[in-house]
């Protein structure tokens, strides 16, 4: 072999094994595997004609030529006009003559302000792929849905796409505090960094915007609803500006999150009175100001009067004056107020889960035209699983929209591969029977049963400043579904972690049925060893890491974790039946059925709606305790599997995100082992039976894993 040869091989081998580090997300570009794909798509990509020039145009045209040149490794040209078959055209009606001239008017009406059309013509004789919308925004989505085509290798001879979002808002919620700490973040410190902003762009907060664009993401909260008045000062909207001015041209709006008592602390007032007229005026003058900096901005997302957080109710105010005194001040200027239903109260006594859809269902009707009302998919809080709100389908002269959690504080954090479409799409696909029977979440929140203009789904970012943008490396995953739901929340489970797999790791079948199956069952598989049979909120208090049924020493009731699961020698579970809390009275009738006889309730909620003595019998013939002991020795062994079967994948991986996933999965295999060890062992107090002999016995004794401490576990 010569020398040079040598040479050339070596550093090939030292670039697979290096890897890749994830920065790009699925954004990567890599040559189109497929030989016969290939040539096809270098017969039908030649070259590209943009409209004119624009920021997001010039945005457009650098993606599609990255991408092209990244995928089909060759270099096509940029032109003016059509001179060869395979040429890109893509630009709104206004901006390109050959997009105006195309004949797609039709396509063009049905994509909306938003969608897209991507279709094949003829145009002077030759073939082309138009890629157009009627705003700059749909033909950028436009433009990296064709790239997603080729990502995923699709067929692009004949295409005759018309997409437009079912949802008008599609945000991402940012936790993120002024400090770079983020709440229940992750993935490291936050991505803004507040100290060097506005000056100092960071390559980053390009790389977000573009990221976001490419799944439809069309606005971000970027600070915490835990807020802090700070943002709301000339100092940080200074700061602030800077980053609306880098996420505009890619279609996306910046949000703030607002402190009810800004006013007094950084107004100089003597109240936050939402009736007050100072009060008010501060508002006013604050968001015009606002809006000197962000001619754009989106509005204010609202956490008041829980958790301790300031609000209306503290001046004897409902939500709604809270609400509609920042939605008067701001509505001139088009922007909106997101108040959130995530309410609960230690003083008040009620069953948490009855507590946001009583203070808030008597306010139907009571907000705003420009107020949403931003619900979390469950009425406790982003648990494992948890059935839907009741109060989907019960304000129905109110905007309702969806706040999904995308980190995943309940659902093993950054050391767990849980893929979260299947909770996302288990919510929105739940029948709430507000209309009869077909009545989904989805319809409630897509605007569809109640003619509502303003729809939305927000999740709670997972983005922090590692250098994958989310820790775990399938923890991306979940950003991207986030996005896709929120463009379509009917798209299946199946379909993104295909997208998402194809694009992130490989093409080649057999990775991607194996992969895939890997992602699809971990959801289920977290439910099965941390919170089975309805099981919920028995996490470690404070930071959520890990299992602590036994906690019953916090200031609040409800943020013990003994409240939720009420096991006791009797039994164990959640009495929410007329016997009980009654939550279930919520629900529509038809929904309700499913779950109010504890015979006859969905087994999968049985212990969040009954509490059933120890030897109560289910459908399988085992009774609750071998139940549990049934589903934490499976799900633990199953997480176990888990990591076989992705070591079976290491011929498709690149060495560095192999590792990654493999370690851990061995960190999720111990950490399973560990719930269902300290849940069993615990329940095992009251339920006084025995761990059925098949099982191995647990490692260590129940004071051992009390005594575990995690002081400065993450993302708190
Ligand atoms: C809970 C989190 C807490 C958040 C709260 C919220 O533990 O950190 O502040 O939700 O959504 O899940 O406001």
């Amino acid at each position: 072999m010569k020398k040079n040869t040598l040479l050339i091989l070596c550093l090939c081998c030292f670039l697979i094994t290096k890897g890749e580090n994830g920065y790009d997300l699925w954004l990567r570009y890599k040559p189109v595997s497929n030989h016969i794909l290939l040539s096809v798509y270098r017969k039908n990509i030649t070259q590209l004609i943009t409209g004119d020039s624009s920021a997001t145009m010039n945005i457009i045209k650098n993606e599609l030529l990255t991408g092209i040149a990244g995928l089909l490794q060759t270099e096509i040209g940029y032109h003016h006009s059509v001179t060869r078959d395979g040429a890109i055209i893509a630009g709104t009606p206004r901006s390109s003559a050959l997009i105006r001239n195309a004949g797609i008017a039709t396509q063009l009406q049905a994509a909306g302000d938003e969608g897209f059309v991507i279709t094949t013509k003829k145009i002077n004789g030759k073939q082309c792929i138009l890629i157009s919308g009627n705003s700059e925004k749909g033909v950028l989505y436009g433009a990296f849905h064709f790239l997603r085509l080729l990502q995923t290798e699709q067929p692009i001879t004949s295409l005759h796409i018309v997409s437009a979002p079912k949802i008008r808002l599609r945000m991402l919620d940012h936790w993120d505090n002024p400090n770079r700490t983020v709440e229940r973040g992750y993935a490291g410190f936050s991505i803004w960094n507040w100290h060097t902003l506005p000056t100092y762009i960071d390559q980053r907060y390009i790389d977000y915007a573009r990221a976001n664009a490419s799944i439809g993401i069309n606005g971000t909260v970027i600070t915490n609803v835990n807020a802090n008045a700070v943002i709301l000062t000339p100092a940080y909207l200074e700061k602030v500006k800077a980053l609306a001015d880098v996420f505009r041209p890619y279609g996306i709006k910046v949000y703030l999150t607002a402190r009810f008592s800004a006013p007094i602390e950084i107004g100089g007032l003597k109240t936050a009175d939402p009736l007050d007229a100072g009060v008010q005026q501060w508002w006013r003058e604050k968001i015009k100001e606002i809006y000197t900096y962000i001619p754009d901005f989106g509005g204010f997302l609202v956490k008041a009067n829980s958790e301790g957080q300031p609000g209306p109710q503290d001046y004897k105010r409902s939500h709604a004056d809270g609400a509609n005194m920042l939605a008067d001040a701001i509505a001139p200027f088009n922007g909106i107020i997101i108040w959130r239903a995530f309410v609960y109260s230690h003083d008040n006594p009620l069953d948490r889960h009855k507590q946001a859809y009583d203070d808030f269902v008597p306010l139907n009707g009571k907000f705003r035209d420009n107020v949403m009302v931003q619900v979390k998919n469950g009425a406790i809080d982003f648990m494992p699983r948890e059935p839907f709100h009741p109060l989907f389908g019960a304000m129905p002269q109110t905007p309702l929209m969806m706040e999904f959690q995308v980190t995943q504080e309940y659902l093993g954090q950054g050391t767990s591969l849980v893929f979260l479409a299947p909770l996302f799409k288990e919510t929105l696909e739940s029948d709430t029977y507000y209309k009869g029977k077909g009545s989904t979440v989805a319809k409630v929140i897509d605007g569809t049963l109640d003619g509502h203009r303003l729809t939305g789904i927000a999740g709670v970012a997972n983005i922090g400043n590692d250098i994958n943008w989310c820790g775990h490396p399938f923890a991306q995953a979940n950003w991207y579904t986030l996005g896709r739901l929120a463009w379509d929340p009917a798209i299946s489970s199946e379909q993104i972690a295909g997208e998402w797999l194809r694009m992130t790791f490989s093409n080649q079948p057999d990775f991607l049925k194996t992969a895939s199956q890997l992602m699809l069952e971990s959801r289920d598989i977290i439910v099965q060893y941390s919170n089975p049979i309805g099981l919920h909120h028995i996490m470690g208090t404070g930071h959520h890491y890990g299992p602590a049924p036994w906690v019953s020493n916090q200031q609040r009731p409800e943020w013990n974790p003994v409240y939720y699961h009420k096991s006791d020698s009797n039994g164990i579970g959640f009495d929410r039946t007329v016997t009980g809390s009654n939550a279930l009275a919520q629900y529509y009738p038809g929904a309700r059925k499913q779950w109010e006889n504890s015979h006859t309730c969905d087994e999968k909620y049985l212990l969040w709606f009954h509490h059933v003595p120890w030897n109560f019998q289910l459908k399988n013939g085992r009774n609750v305790w071998e139940e549990l002991c049934f589903q934490y020795y499976t799900g633990a062994e199953r997480a176990g599997k888990m990591r076989d079967t992705w070591n079976t994948l290491r011929p498709f991986v690149d060495q560095q995100r192999f590792e990654q996933v493999s370690m851990l999965l061995k960190i999720q295999h111990e950490e399973a082992t560990w719930w269902r060890n300290a849940c069993l062992l615990y329940f095992q107090t009251c339920s006084r039976l025995p761990i059925p002999l098949q099982y191995e016995k647990p490692g260590h004794t129940l004071e051992y894993y009390k005594n575990l401490r995690f002081p400065y576990a993450p993302g708190i």
